[in-house]
């Protein structure tokens, strides 16, 4: 009933039997694709554009995979990566330079959840990076950042009210345990999946926006866009050291996935509530355009993006970067999956 509401939703005739098997038929595509909007565009265009290439394409806008993971179309464009000179927060990480995506993918609509996080170990009997160290990296009752003995995605650790929901999105998982995890979601989907590239990940999570935050230049002052450092975390620590935005988001700590609204692409959670590792080595930006960018460094350190539930507003921007080592797991770092879409020259 669900998956087919979900199909209903992306304006399909019926509940068409469409699932991920079906990609691989997209490839022998032929005809002109919709055109992409010039960047920056609003949200009204970002769903046209999306609603009209998946029409092209002949494949839904959002469906449900067999292992439950929602995906989103992201249609391929043109945008800025990065951010201008005068961005409040803004690191010098971050110059601006035109990117090209030239291929569609899926992306995950949410973060990865512990639910779905769990299959895959049950399956594998897997074991995470995390565990076998003995613990993550966590925050204790005065905000202090350390290893954190016993602590794993089944035992976050936060130090304040916390039960863990099979729809929270899975922390303390290292970049090598996501790649697993894709892995292993590949091969019971049959189709490639992957995380996705930074640059991926910045023109999803924009939408179409060239602002700091996908909704506009402003911090929020809402409550209902993204999970961040805010009033509510200040309740659990008063005394947390870094700043936090001026409004109550009701949660101190990782919420369930898909509990703030969505961006224009129809995407939860890209900024906000856990880091997401790409599948990208971190390094700096080239100087020149650039298409399909795929590692920038060559040292092991992946791209890490959004920022999460304890972040202040300056490292939840569209283009706040980071980059952490493969085997490295902590209490606001997850990951969402991606399915890339090959297409006939
Ligand atoms: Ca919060
Ligand atoms: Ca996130």
């Amino acid at each position: 009933m669900r998956r087919c509401a979900l199909l209903l939703w992306a304006a399909l005739s019926g509940c068409a039997a469409w699932d991920e098997r079906d990609l691989t038929a997209l490839r022998d595509r032929t005809g002109a694709a919709p055109a992409p909007p010039a960047f920056p565009f609003d949200g009204a265009t970002a769903r046209r554009y999306q609603k009209d290439y998946a029409g092209w394409l002949g494949a839904p806008v959002e469906f449900a995979s067999h292992e439950g993971l929602v995906f989103v179309l992201v249609p391929p464009g043109t945008f800025l990566m990065g951010s201008p000179p005068d961005e409040p927060g803004r690191n010098d990480d971050e110059p601006l330079h035109s990117v090209t995506l030239t291929r569609p993918f899926y992306l995950g609509k949410f973060e990865v959840t512990v639910d779905e996080f769990r299959r895959f170990v049950e399956s594998e009997g897997y074991v995470t990076d995390v565990e076998k160290k003995g613990g993550g990296n966590a925050h204790d009752a005065k905000a202090v950042w350390a290893h954190t003995p016993g602590t794993s995605w089944r035992k976050p650790g936060y130090a304040g009210p916390y039960e863990l929901q099979a729809r929270h999105p899975v922390v303390h998982v290292s970049h090598a345990d996501a790649r697993a995890y894709v892995a292993w979601l590949g091969r019971r989907l049959g189709v490639a999946v992957a995380l996705p590239t930074e640059a991926q990940w910045e023109w999803s999570c924009r939408a179409g926006s060239a602002a700091r935050f996908w909704w506009g230049a402003d911090e929020d002052r809402t409550g209902r866009v993204a999970n961040v450092g805010d009033l509510a975390l200040r309740r659990v620590h008063p005394h947390w050291p870094r700043a936090v935005q001026p409004m109550d988001d009701g949660a101190a700590y990782p919420a369930p996935v898909g509990s703030y609204r969505a961006n224009a692409f129809g995407l939860h959670d890209l900024l906000g509530n856990v880091w997401e590792f790409c599948s990208t080595r971190h390094g700096p930006y080239p100087k020149d355009a650039a298409a399909d960018p795929g590692d920038l460094g060559t040292k092991e350190s992946y791209d890490v993006r959004g920022g999460g539930w304890s972040n202040e507003p300056k490292d939840t921007r569209c283009a706040s970067r980071n980059g952490d080592p493969p085997h490295f797991g902590h209490s606001n770092l997850g990951f969402r999956v991606a399915i890339p879409i090959e297409l006939a020259k």
